[in-house]
Order: structure tokens, then sequence, then C-alpha cells
């Protein structure tokens, strides 16, 4: 992919492209689907927005963390036809990820793949989650499917991940066979009404003494999460979220905990013609991987 427009080299020129994924920090992966998406479809190009702006990124955090020298090895996109079967690749291919994946939705049903896989990968370890959405996507079932975007969380506990070692930032909105496991179900639920009431601050020393018993975090963000105001381009989105500063102060705040992959999921890049959407999942990103950066470099 070449843009002449292009400011910097593919991930803000930290791809290299002749380094195997046990040769870099980073693995990325683009899951470009949306058969799954309950309301409005879109997020099938977002890998491909994604990918095209991380060529106008700098290579420094918000904090001047410099990141020159991370690696990364963009692994190009799995295509998803039929999710019953191809999903099953995406399994695959994290399973067997020896440096820290960062997926790139695709609609929130990719992740299920993406629990199953990290399960896997940190077999017999307490794998920790932070789940950062304005959806707990808690559903047994959703109109008629059990792989649907709003099942999500509920397969990934059905594969072993624990309620309490799942924290939950940003919800807002709920089915009714989602209430019962939210009020009764153990897990850590942190409203986005939480948030600005309590101070994400505030919050995320709770969510960093939580995870920080847990042997590996994977994070799953769903980029509804933000209020959309800041990130319109998403299939459902949901007034009253979280603003961009908050989402950068909890991803900044996760320093010290074992992290070992983030997806991103729920771009949709044609429901948002200012691309904002792209950039703000971009941000998110590049704060993460200043964090494992950061971590690195410590005495
Ligand atoms: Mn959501």
């Amino acid at each position: 992919m070449t843009d002449p427009a292009a400011t910097h080299g593919l991930w803000a020129d930290l791809a290299r492209p002749n380094l195997s994924p046990a040769e870099t920090d980073f693995s990325i992966i683009g899951l470009p689907f949306d058969g799954l998406a309950s309301a409005r479809k879109g997020a099938a190009q977002g890998p491909q927005r994604i990918r095209f702006w991380s060529q106008h990124l700098t290579p420094f955090s918000e904090d001047r963390t410099r990141l020159a020298d991370v690696k990364i090895c963009d692994l190009g996109d799995i295509k998803i036809t039929h999710p019953e079967s191809d999903f099953e690749r995406i399994r695959q291919k994290v399973a067997a990820l020896p440096n820290v994946p960062i997926l790139l939705g695709g609609d929130h049903s990719v992740t299920i793949p993406i629990f199953q896989g990290q399960r896997q990968r940190f077999a017999g370890k307490r794998l920790g989650v932070l789940w950062v959405d304005a959806h707990p996507d808690l559903c047994d079932d959703f109109n008629s499917s059990r792989l649907s975007h709003a099942c999500v969380l509920r397969r990934g506990m059905e594969f072993g991940i624990k309620a309490e070692d799942i924290c939950m930032v940003g919800l807002r909105s709920w089915e009714d066979q989602e209430i019962d496991l939210i009020e009764n179900g153990g897990l850590n639920v942190y409203s986005a009404a939480d948030a600005a009431e309590r101070g994400m601050k505030n919050i995320v020393k709770e969510i960093h003494q939580i995870l920080s018993k847990c042997d590996a975090v994977h994070i799953s963000l769903d980029i509804d999460c933000l209020d959309p105001a800041f990130a319109p381009g998403t299939g459902i989105p949901e007034a009253g979220g979280l603003n961009s500063r908050e989402v950068i102060t909890l991803i900044k705040s996760l320093q010290g905990l074992p992290l070992v992959g983030l997806d991103v999921v729920e771009v949709a890049p044609p429901l948002d013609p200012s691309e904002a959407t792209v950039f703000a999942a971009l941000r998110v990103i590049m704060e993460f991987i200043a964090v494992i950066t950061r971590q690195k470099h410590k005495p």
C-alpha cells in the first residue's frame, strides 16, 4: 500500500516487512468482516483505513515516548467469509504468535476466536480481559446467532475467562438477557456514567489492582466506547460515552500489567466521512504500543 501523500511509512515507520513475528514486538492482523454486525455495517473496511492513515502518524506517543526502535510485523488480513469455519484460522493464528498481537476489526464477533486463541496461548494461566465498550456483549444468542457481535464476552467466559478477571469500562446499553450477569455475575463493571461521575483517574486505580492478579491481560476495545462526538463511525453509536482523553488515560494507566494483546473493533469508516473514528483507533493503538515500550525500557 503506497500513498503518494503519505508523510510516514506504514505504522508510523515501525513496520518491518522483512522480519517475522518472532523477530518483532507486535503483529498486526486485519479482520475485515462485518457479517455478524446487527445494525449498520461498514466495519469490514476498518483494517484498510486504519492501515492507510497509520502512514501519517509519527513514531511517538502523546507523552513523547520515542517508539522508533519498536518493530512491527504486519501480517495482512485474514479473510472471513464463513465465520463458523473461518474463525478457526483466527484462533490458530493468535494461539501460535510469539509476540503481542494487535488485531483490527471488523465487527466485535472477530474477538470470539481471539479470546479462544489467547486462552490457548496462556493455557493454565490466569487470563484477564479489559473490555472497553458501550455494550457488554453478554447475550447467549442474538438474532439466532451465538457468534453475533452481541455474544462475544459471553463466549469468552465459556472459554474459561473468569468473571473476577474481567473489567468492563464504558458500558451504557443493555439487552434484557444480559442484566442478570451484569448485576449478579461477579464482573467488574464500570459504566460510562461511573467514569464521568467518579473520574477515570479513580477508576483506573481499581482496574489496575484487579488485573494485576492476572498472568496475562488482553484488551478488547470497541470504538463505540467513545461518545459518538469522538467516534461517530461505528455501527451502533450510543450517546453519553467516554471521551478520547478518558480512553487514553485508561490505556496509559495499564503500565505494569502483563499486557498480551489488543483488539480494536467496530471502526466503520463509511459511517464517518471525517475519518476521526479511524484516527481515534490509531491513537489507542499507539498508546498501547507505548505502554509496552515504556515497560520494556524500565530498568
Ligand atoms: Mn459495542
